[in-house]
């Protein structure tokens, strides 16, 4: 049993999180994506996470980028 979202609901909750509407999430809609998850992770390993799902290193994390980390966290 796992509480990771399907790839459909990760994209609602992603679409949902990126204000900008520019298919990428800065930090602070990554935070909010994870509180919407309903995932209690602290700044710094929102921080953590964030870097490390950012696969091309361009300060954002696109869906698939966002997907990846979220299937790794599953
Ligand atoms: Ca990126």
């Amino acid at each position: 049993m796992t509480t990771t979202p399907a790839g459909d609901d990760l994209h609602i909750v992603f679409t949902r999180a990126d204000l900008g509407g520019d298919q990428r999430l800065d930090l602070m809609e990554f935070t909010l994506v994870l509180e919407d998850l309903g995932l209690s992770w602290t700044r710094s390993e929102t921080q953590d996470r964030f870097e490390k799902a950012d696969a091309n290193l361009d300060g954002f994390i696109s869906f698939e980028e966002f997907r990846a980390v979220m299937e790794a966290q599953g």
